[in-house]
């Protein structure tokens, strides 16, 4: 196909800078008067005009000379009503904006450096993720190994929980062919450095030794000493965090790395709807064409076992409405996504403000899942004001989770019976709700 000529007429005064990048990409005519623009000759692609040049009357007489042509009026503020085949560009904040965005991936890329030094003696590093490695925390495990170029032998991905149950989870990890490893704390001490990612070290107790990295966009829990941090809770995902490292140190990124990635973002803003920034945004829209949608697809479909099913009826069967708060108590499981599953159920309901799903898990836990439509306050904070005393509570604006011992449940109320523990919890939350907001409105 034989490549369109383009021309460009510029009217006015325009810098060197400017008129050189368009000279790159066809032929520039440069001239200073109305007269000397109606005495050219053949058509142009766009006539650009310098924003002190500009009047209606300018473009009327141009357009009924060079009908059919785009104009742009370049380096002024839009004025009010412009002609309408006319567009007001600000070519120089265009500029700056790119500018400013190579300034920012120059920065990171320095961090990237830092967390590179953090980790280049460690013959064996180990990547340690929360017990229940979610999408987010296994996309983000496996740009960190791509970005201190190691693999799974120098670079272990592991937790400590038990066997991954989600099925979304589970076919990512199949799907994806990742390794990742059910380690005992035991075994930490077989690593030459750690790395912790979309968790922080207070999560684990004293047991966990000491670690050399931590990424995380959860708020910052405790105090703890690490070589490399980066909490940024602005980001909807540590995902995000870890494609501007990428991004910044010009690292291959794999189609399955960009895949890994692109659903860890997804899942944990719920495809940008919930905890979303714009760094978030950039992260998707930069990470969208690298990655294989269709296998995107086969994970995100990963469905329910069958056996499951009755598990959810079960569930759902046993709930209550108060004060616009939807509670499920999802009884005893065995697996621990049921809980979650049903709280992003509760908030769908009409009317619907909070959502809170709790059951018991494996006989020891009292494991509590909220969600809440996003503009009332933060759910993160609402559970560790209610429970970073007894368990651990934590998580985002929009959605969190808090995990106690029955042992601990015990001890506040009795016997902790189910019908105990539902009224328990449900005055808990009705009253925390209620509250009136912190004063800056999360
Ligand atoms: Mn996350």
């Amino acid at each position: 196909m034989q490549k369109e000529l383009r021309r460009y007429l510029f009217i006015g005064d325009f810098d060197s800078f400017l008129l050189g990048l368009f000279s790159k990409r066809g032929e520039v005519i440069w001239v200073s008067s109305l007269e000397e623009a109606l005495n050219q000759t053949g058509n142009f692609s766009i006539i650009m005009i310098e924003s002190m040049y500009f009047t209606p009357e300018l473009t009327k007489e141009l357009s009924a000379h060079y009908p059919q042509t785009p104009m742009i009026v370049s380096n002024g503020e839009q004025k009010e009503e412009p002609p309408p085949s006319v567009r007001f560009v600000a070519f120089h904040k265009l500029l700056s904006e790119e500018i400013a965005r190579e300034e920012k991936l120059a920065r990171t890329d320095l961090r990237v450096d830092e967390l590179r030094k953090v980790h280049a003696n460690a013959k064996k590093m180990l990547i340690l993720l929360h017990d229940h490695p979610d999408p987010d925390s296994i996309a983000s495990a496996l740009a960190l190994r791509a970005i201190l170029k190691r693999n799974k032998q120098t670079a272990t991905i592991g937790h400590l929980g038990d066997k991954i149950s989600r099925p979304e989870n589970v076919a990512m990890i199949e799907l994806l062919e990742i390794d990742l490893q059910e380690l005992g704390i035991e075994d930490l001490k077989d690593f030459d450095s750690i790395a912790l990612l979309d968790v922080q070290p207070p999560f684990f107790g004293p047991e966990l030794p000491q670690v050399d990295t931590v990424i995380d966009h959860h708020p910052l829990v405790g105090s703890y000493e690490a070589r490399f941090k980066e909490i940024r809770t602005e980001e909807g995902a540590t995902s995000t965090i870890l494609t501007k490292y990428l991004r910044a140190s010009q690292t291959d990124i794999s189609e399955r790395l960009a895949t890994a990635l692109l659903y860890g973002i997804k899942t944990d803003t719920v495809t940008l709807n919930r905890d979303a920034d714009p760094d978030d945004i950039e992260a998707f829209t930069f990470l969208y064409p690298l990655a294989n949608l269709g296998l995107l697809r086969r994970i995100e479909r990963a469905e329910v076992p069958p056996s499951e099913i009755k598990s959810f009826g079960q569930a759902l069967a046993d709930h209550w409405i108060a004060d616009q708060i939807f509670f499920v108590n999802v009884g005893r499981v065995e697996r621990e996504y049921l809980i979650p599953k049903m709280a992003d159920f509760g908030i769908q309901v009409k009317g619907i403000e909070w959502s809170v799903a709790f059951g018991i898990l494996a006989n020891t836990h009292l494991i509590i899942s909220v969600r809440n439509v996003g503009y009332v306050k933060s759910a993160g904070r609402l559970v560790r004001e209610l429970f970073k005393d007894i368990g651990s509570a934590g998580g985002h604006r929009s959605a969190a989770k808090a995990v106690i011992s029955l042992k601990k449940v015990r001890k506040i109320i009795g016997k902790g019976s189910q019908e105990e523990i539902k009224k328990w919890v449900t005055e808990e939350f009705r009253k925390a709700v209620s509250e009136k907001p912190d004063e800056d409105g999360q």
